[in-house]
């Protein structure tokens, strides 16, 4: 890695030394060495992001060389030559070009990383309002951004607009949060002697960061969106004075003007602007109702107590307000699967009863065959015995031959009994496989059920 970090201030390149930075998509196949005359830095972004849309602020209010390079989150964030260089596989991430070399010598991921890079690189581009170099007032800036970019952005877009677009839904902790950090965030905007949180008559980094959550909060504005919480509608209006803050940062040329990035055909590169995913394509991608039965936390409060202070004393009562639904949902969840164990588990036994009812008929079946094989035996030497005596006198014949006729009457009957028989315990045994292999389904579900 290069070591232009630790240039001073003063023998640092301007802007009008670098070439204009471009906007393009990501090379095919990640082929960088087709790219012509692209900057040192690239930072590969999506421009509806929230992370993403700050770096690109910063980058245009303070005219850094840095190329915004779109890149297709279903397919090349993902792709083999994008992973090598960036295997956290988040946007923004930046591409650090050095000695002319066409191939990227590394990636930077993560927008906080990145504009430390940057602050260091250009320091003589970038204002003091925008990242202040001394350590208490850049230390002020982060603790800002760092608010907004996590405890406001997961208390809100989190909540209300990632489930939407099919992310996992929720965390209680963070929702709890909102309430909490809609007032610190209004606190900042009302306390800065500004429109904006730099104190100045123009956003710094934490502005931009704000600016960012606002977009992505907005992607519910449209009344096809059937939703209980609303950024613009519920909440904004309570806090007076991060709107006022909101709609002068929404007024602000670098703001307007990177709201307005698109790349490509949209259609193709996934790349929309933040104004054109609101305004046209977010009714049309994200669902327009929260998830089923993904959402039972309790928001609707005059306020939301912060998670942590619930854990004081005399919080129980209210605690368990806000507790109580998602360990409710839990003990439903569960007493069904148990309801579901018992039923399977209740039919298991009537196999069994019907099993030992079975092996009850067939033995009795084949006793019963057992002694009809002993019989005929016995009749057929009975027979044989008469028919040897038979020469000894004639008379005998006539009654003979009577008795021979009842006899094979007898075994004919006896041959159709033993077809039947036969028949039945064939269908028997056939539907005792089918027993077989329900209770071999029984088992697999059962099993499963024990595994989940
Ligand atoms: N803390 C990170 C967050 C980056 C992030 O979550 N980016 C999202 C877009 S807003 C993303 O790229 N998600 C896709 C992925 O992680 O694969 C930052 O500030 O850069």
């Amino acid at each position: 890695m290069g070591n232009k970090s630790s240039k001073k201030k003063t023998d640092q390149k301007k802007a009008q030394d670098y070439p204009d930075p471009k906007v393009y998509m990501w090379p095919e196949e990640g082929d960088w060495a087709s790219v012509k005359e692209h900057s040192e830095d690239v930072l590969v972004v999506f421009p509806i992001s929230a992370a993403c849309t700050p770096v690109m602020m910063l980058a245009k209010e303070c005219g850094l060389p840095v190329d915004f390079c779109g890149i297709n989150y279903q397919t090349d964030l993902n792709g083999k030559v994008a992973l090598a260089l960036n295997p956290i596989h988040s946007a923004p991430f930046l591409l650090v070009f050095e000695n002319g070399d066409p191939q990227p010598a590394y990636a930077i991921n993560d927008s906080l990383a990145i504009i430390n890079y940057l602050a260091v690189k250009y320091a003589n581009m970038i204002p003091d309002h925008v990242l202040p170099v001394e350590a208490g007032p850049r230390g002020k800036v982060m603790e800002k951004t760092q608010f907004i970019n996590g405890v406001l952005y997961r208390s809100t877009a989190y909540q209300y607009i990632y489930p939407l677009i099919g992310l996992m839904t929720e965390c209680q902790y963070d929702i709890s949060k909102r309430d909490f950090a809609m007032e610190i965030v209004d606190k900042w905007c009302a306390d800065s002697g500004s429109a904006f949180l730099s104190g100045k008559d123009k956003p710094g980094y934490a502005d931009f960061a704000l600016a960012a959550i606002h977009g992505t909060n907005c992607w519910t504005r449209d009344e096809s969106f059937n939703v209980a919480i609303k950024w613009e509608r519920d909440l904004l209006p309570k806090y007076p004075n991060m709107k006022k803050c909101i709609d002068a940062l929404l007024e602000y040329p670098a703001i307007k003007e990177v709201r307005n990035v698109t790349i490509g055909d949209p259609q193709v590169t996934n790349c929309p602007s933040t104004e054109t995913w609101t305004n046209f394509v977010a009714k049309q991608a994200m669902g327009n109702e929260m998830p089923a039965d993904g959402r039972m936390f309790k928001f609707d409060a005059e306020k939301i107590p912060h998670p942590n202070w619930l854990l004081a004393p005399g919080m129980e009562e209210t605690r368990k307000l806000f507790d109580m639904p998602i360990k409710s949902q839990l003990d439903k969840a569960e007493e069904e699967e148990k309801k579901e164990l018992a039923e399977l588990e209740a039919a298991d036994h009537v196999n069994e009863d019907s099993k030992a009812n079975l092996a009850g008929l067939l033995a009795k079946k084949h006793a019963h065959h057992e002694q009809h094989d002993k019989a005929e035996k016995e009749e057929k030497e009975e027979l044989a015995e008469l028919e040897a005596a038979d020469h000894v006198n004639e008379d005998s014949k006539a009654n003979l031959a009577g008795l021979l006729a009842k006899k094979h009457a007898h075994h004919e009957q006896h041959d159709k009994d033993e077809k039947e028989e036969k028949k039945e315990l064939a269908e028997l045994e056939a539907a005792d496989h089918v027993n077989e292999d329900s209770k071999a389904n029984l088992a697999e579900l059962l099993a499963k059920k024990h595994v989940s």
